[in-house]
This record gives structure tokens, C-alpha cells and sequence, in this order.
């Protein structure tokens, strides 16, 4: 993923936001380049429901969506819409149910939780609207329960978690402890992603001696690496699911005076990560191709629109980033 300059410096500035404690919460609801004002007549809309804008995986996701569109422009119009933070759940539910109401074509929607965004998109399949699900899948029981079915268009977690696992294990020793800094746990591919680092850390040995969630926020990761830090002065790595969080974890290791002594693992690929995994501060993370994402959907979601087929899912690349 290559990141453009204005998104590095979005991505630095809420960054320092969030580690200040503002928790990047000043993002309006919609991101830039939003709706259309006025549709073009015949034209689909298709709506793009992304999760927190304070993080820069999602600023990129959006510029990639754009970018898209533009290149597209003949064939859709798009709006784009986030939430202000992780846990804004229920303003995601609002948005797909305003969508609904702006009748829009498509829906390609990153869910923040994988239950608690079913109901809504089935509203709006029973509104005609075509819903594909990327990022992170939307729970199976609860979809078979409401008796619909989705596409999904996203990695497998798991495999790209262990990518990073395994990597960190080859640096460590076998019974060298470790502690896991999880995403929010009703999300998939946090579980996900949990499952990978477990998977390496059995595979190679190594001891997790502490596992918490920080909800996929730089300011609460800092908060809960410090804690397991103090609490565990023996840890020789953090594995954390998400890169804000791998930042978080990384100030903190740095405030404990113990840099260079406990490795730190991401998720995602964005630019501030891989600045550090280039300056050897951070070890590594995985690059889940953020600005492909919500394009493969988008594709996915044109190609359904006046079709009534289910496409079968598609797996998207991960790709392990260590230092050049
Ligand atoms: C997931 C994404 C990214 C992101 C996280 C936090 O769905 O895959 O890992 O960092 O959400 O919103």
C-alpha cells in the first residue's frame, strides 16, 4: 500500500491527538469527498460505510475508494461515511438505516461489530439495496438466523496474524513470554486475528502470560501495554491486532524505558508503522492492502446491482511488512 503525503500527515496528527487523550473524536460522522448532493439521474449510488476515521486505515480506504470512482465516474456516484471512533456502533447502524433512506443502490459497509450490524443491513436487502460486507465479516450464526446471506470481500485474518506471529517467534526464544493486545472483541477479525498470534505463539512455544482488549485504540493500548508492562516486567514482545494499537504499545514501551528490549507486532500496514517498522522500533506488521479493500467491494457491489445472484466470497492478499 503506498500512502500519499496528506494522509501521512492526517494519520501523525491523530495520532498525537489520540495519545494526547482527544481520542481523534473531533472526525464529523461523514468523511471527506462525501455524498453527491445531487444524484444523476439513472446513475447508482453506492454507499461506503467504513468504521473509525480517526484511523488511518480508514482514511486510506477511502482515498482508494475515491480514487476509483473517479476513475468510474461514467458508471456510479459514491458516498462515503465513517463513525468518529471504534465503539460508535449504534451511529453505523444510523448511517446504513440513512442510506436506506437515501435509497441508495449499493452498500459496501466495514461493520465495527460483526452481530450487532446484521439487522441493519438485512433492512436494507428488504429495500432492495444490494449489501456486500468487507473488512470484517459479519457473524454467520447471526446471518443464518435472520435468514440472509451476504458476500464478503476481506483477508484471512487469522493467516495474516500468524504471517506476524511466526515472524516475531523466529527473534524469540521457545518459553519466552509474550502478551497479546486484542481489538474489540465482538469484531471477527480481531477474534480472528487473536486466533493467528495464538496459533504462532503455541507453534513456537512461546508463554502468553497476558491478553486484553484495548478495542482497537491507540490511547487504550497505551493504557493496557503499560499495565502489562508494570504487571509483567518479564514480557519480551507485544503481539497487537491492529497497527493505532501496535503505536499505542510502542509509547508505551518507550515511556517504561524498555525500548529495543520487548518487540511490538502490527496490523495493517499504515504510513506511521511503517516509518517505525523501518527505524526498528516496531517489528513488523501486515499489510491488509487498505486502499484495495473497499475497491474490490465497490466492484463486487457493481457488478451485483440489478443482478440477483450471491456472488461466493472473495479472499483478499495480506502481506507480511518487516524492515527494508
Ligand atoms: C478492522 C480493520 C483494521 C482496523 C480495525 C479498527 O476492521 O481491518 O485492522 O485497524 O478494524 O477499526
Amino acid at each position: 500500500m503506498t500512502t500519499p503525503p496528506p494522509i501521512r500527515s492526517l494519520a501523525a496528527t491523530l495520532i498525537l491527538a489520540a495519545l494526547a487523550g482527544c481520542g481523534g473524536g473531533s472526525e464529523e460522522a461523514a468523511a471527506p469527498g462525501a455524498a453527491p448532493s445531487t444524484p444523476t439521474p439513472g446513475k447508482p449510488r453506492v454507499a461506503l460505510i467504513m468504521k473509525s476515521l480517526a484511523n488511518e486505515f480508514f482514511a486510506v480506504m477511502a482515498q482508494g475508494a475515491e480514487a476509483f470512482q473517479k476513475e468510474h465516474a461514467d458508471r456510479f456516484d459514491l458516498i462515503v461515511n465513517g463513525i468518529k471512533d471504534e465503539r460508535d456502533i449504534n451511529r453505523q447502524v444510523s448511517l446504513v438505516d440513512e442510506m436506506i433512506g437515501q435509497k441508495v443502490a449499493a452498500i459496501v459497509i466495514a461493520p465495527a461489530d460483526s452481530k450487532a450490524l446484521v439487522s441493519a443491513c438485512r433492512r436494507a436487502q428488504e429495500a432492495g439495496i444490494v449489501v456486500v460486507n468487507i473488512d470484517n465479516k459479519l457473524d454467520d450464526a447471526v446471518l443464518a438466523e435472520q435468514g440472509i446471506t451476504i458476500p464478503f470481500v476481506g483477508p484471512d485474518n487469522r493467516a495474516g496474524a500468524k504471517l506476524a506471529g511466526d515472524y516475531l517467534a523466529g527473534k524469540l526464544q521457545p518459553g519466552d513470554p509474550v502478551a497479546i493486545v486484542e481489538g474489540l472483541k465482538t469484531a471477527f477479525n480481531g477474534q480472528q486475528r487473536l486466533l493467528g498470534f495464538q496459533d504462532a505463539a503455541q507453534a513456537a512455544n512461546l508463554k502468553i502470560v497476558d491478553s486484553q482488549s484495548a478495542q482497537w485504540e491507540i490511547a487504550q493500548a497505551n493504557r493496557v501495554a503499560s499495565a502489562m508492562l508494570s504487571e509483567h516486567p518479564e514480557i519480551k514482545a507485544l503481539m497487537c491486532c491492529n497497527d493505532s494499537m501496535a503505536l499505542g504499545a510502542l509509547a508505551a514501551v518507550k515511556a517504561a524505558g524498555r525500548s529495543g528490549q520487548v518487540q511490538i507486532i502490527g496490523y495493517d500496514g499504515i504510513s506511521a508503522v511503517r516509518e517505525a517498522v523501518d527505524d526498528g522500533s516496531i517489528l513488523a506488521t501486515v499489510d491488509q492492502h487498505a486502499d484495495q479493500l473497499a475497491v474490490f467491494g465497490l466492484e463486487y457491489a457493481l457488478g451485483l446491482i440489478d443482478k440477483n445472484e450471491t456472488p461466493a466470497d472473495r479472499v483478499t492478499p495480506v502481506d507480511l511488512v518487516t524492515k527494508k
